[in-house]
């Protein structure tokens, strides 16, 4: 029997005393982690998950949490995470599509969605930020051996919602193939190793914190220092005690501002890498001055994984995503006839390789889209080729916006502005922030007054994730259009670029 990603990534190290995960409180040996994961994945089989069912889970980051994924996976289930800032009623369409057997969240949250998302078939198990809830409590008495549930490379590990241009989510479905080659295409190109100790700050609901950290440094035999999430505080006091560290970009601007980051505090350090957002080249530049460390940008997406990386060994070109990892096959393209185009021309990044995903959940229709007739991905990122192979993003052929790595498309903002009684059309746009990389902004038209001036604010509360609402609201006459009657967001965009600059 094999279970191909449970096997690859946590496979060689189950009865290791090494230390996996370092927290504030704990210490957890592989040993200890994998014991947890065993536990686990005997209470999701008691709940009823048989291999090829969906276990959704929206908890906090913690040791518990990370254990789920491995149990869900061990036992040939389909891990669905979900990020904390998403509301009941964002909740409700993911569940409703995806249709978990089983679904892991705060006991909070458990009551607000009982309300909206009415199953029968699906088993609710709650676990809290201060690891109380029912899952706690059944661990108690859960059995401590589990027998991995046989898995191909074909079958399905995860899946990842990812948002759509039209304001619909769409689960990206991860396979066990596509997920532990990725990872042994990184542990290569990145030459990661069991001395490694990967300082762990981001979120661990999304492919970045996920399936690139946490796979790769429990595949090598690796440590993390597992932290609930970034602050520069806490990265200053562990930085010292690490030898690599991801994050997006936000966390290198952060950390630079701060004068007590230097070189002293990261000369253990041999790897910084930035992903999910692009990292400017006067971040990189400034970065380099004070630690003397050049920070290495890769570039993924949920659909891929990871698809490019600057080189570990070579050199690191500030500004751009660096080549092709090896296996994935990668063209520039014509974003209007799909002609192939040649190094130095702007188009489309295409990719096909094992780390490209299977397509999305139920959506045959979108998943055809995505992809050309020889089975290259259209990323919808835009990019140029030099001659070495380099590539350099230089937009994207959708407006989405990436607001501190994570990605807000206008479409699904505008949809429940739009439907504010007073509100005659709006754009949703991204510019320039000095913090998140991009911050959002609606650009609103009303019919008539508001006579509650936070009526919008009021409305996206309950509905929208955090991150996806405005940090700012302008309301104009009207909303500049070319000949065709579309809405010229580019002007928009370069009328406000300096709305957060002060
Ligand atoms: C928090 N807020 C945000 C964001 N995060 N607003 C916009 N964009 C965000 N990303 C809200 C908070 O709710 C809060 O609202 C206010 O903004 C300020 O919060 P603050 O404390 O400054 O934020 P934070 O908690 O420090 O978070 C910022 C962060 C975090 C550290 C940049 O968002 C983060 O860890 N981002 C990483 C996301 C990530 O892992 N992306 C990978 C996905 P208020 O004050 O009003 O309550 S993409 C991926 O996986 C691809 C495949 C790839 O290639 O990697």
């Amino acid at each position: 029997m094999t279970n191909i990603l449970y096997d690859k990534i946590f496979g060689s190290n189950l009865k290791n005393n090494k230390i996996f995960l370092y927290t504030e409180s704990e210490e957890v040996s592989y040993k200890n982690f994998t014991t947890l994961t065993n536990k686990l994945a005997n209470i999701l089989v008691s709940h009823g998950l048989n291999p090829g069912d969906r276990v959704a889970v929206q908890v906090e980051k913690s040791v518990t949490q990370l254990g789920l994924y491995a149990a869900t996976i061990k036992a040939g289930g389909i891990y669905l995470p979900l990020n904390t800032a998403y509301t009941p009623h964002e909740l409700n369409y993911f569940l409703s599509n995806a249709r978990p057997k089983i679904i892991i969240c705060a006991t909070d949250t458990m009551g607000k969605l009982e309300k909206l998302y009415s199953s029968k078939k699906a088993s609710f198990l709650t676990l809290n930020a201060n690891e109380t809830g029912s899952l706690r409590e059944k661990l108690k008495s859960s059995a401590l051996s589990f027998k991995a549930a046989n898995r191909t490379n074909e079958d399905l590990a995860v899946i990842m919602y990812t948002s759509g241009t039209t304001g619909k989510s769409k689960g990206a479905k991860l396979t066990h193939q596509n997920l532990s080659s990725n990872c042994t295409i990184l542990e290569k190109s990145w030459e990661f190793s069991k001395n490694d100790v990967l300082l762990h700050m981001l979120p661990t609901y999304h492919t970045h914190g996920l399936l690139v950290a946490c796979n790769l440094l429990a595949m090598v035999g690796g440590s993390m220092i597992f932290l609930p999430k970034f602050n520069v505080e806490d990265a200053l006091r562990w930085i010292p005690k690490a030898t690599s560290m991801m994050g997006v970009p936000t966390f290198y601007t952060r950390l630079l501002d701060n004068p007590k980051f230097d070189k002293n505090l990261s000369e253990n350090i041999r790897l910084f890498i930035s992903g999910s957002a692009p990292l400017s080249a006067d971040t990189h530049t400034m970065f380099k001055k004070r630690t003397g460390l050049s920070i290495l940008e890769r570039y993924g997406m949920t659909e891929t994984n990871m698809s490019t990386s600057n080189p570990y060994r070579g050199k690191r070109i500030a500004g751009t995503i660096g080549k092709a990892l090896p296996g994935v096959e990668i063209r520039i393209t014509d974003r209007v006839t799909g002609e192939v185009l040649p190094d130095g021309s702007i188009g489309v990044i295409e990719q096909r390789g094992e780390n490209v995903f299977s397509g999305y959940w139920e959506m045959p229709e979108k998943t055809q889209d995505a992809f050309t007739p020889d089975n290259f991905f259209i990323t919808g990122d835009l990019a140029k080729r030099d001659k070495n192979g380099y590539l350099t993003l230089v937009g994207r052929d959708t407006d989405m916006i990436i607001s501190g790595g994570l990605n807000v498309y206008p479409k699904e903002v505008e949809n429940l502005i739009d439907e504010i009684d007073e509100v005659l059309e709006s754009a949703v746009i991204g510019v320039p922030h000095p913090d998140l990389g991009e911050g959002v902004v609606a650009v609103v038209v009303l019919k008539r007054k508001l006579l509650d001036r936070k009526k919008i604010q009021k409305t996206l509360q309950p509905n929208l994730a955090k991150f996806k609402q405005p940090k700012f609201i302008i309301y104009l006459e009207n909303l500049p259009r070319n000949a065709m009657g579309k809405v010229q967001k580019a002007a928009l965009r370069k009328q406000y670029k300096e709305l957060f600059e002060s």
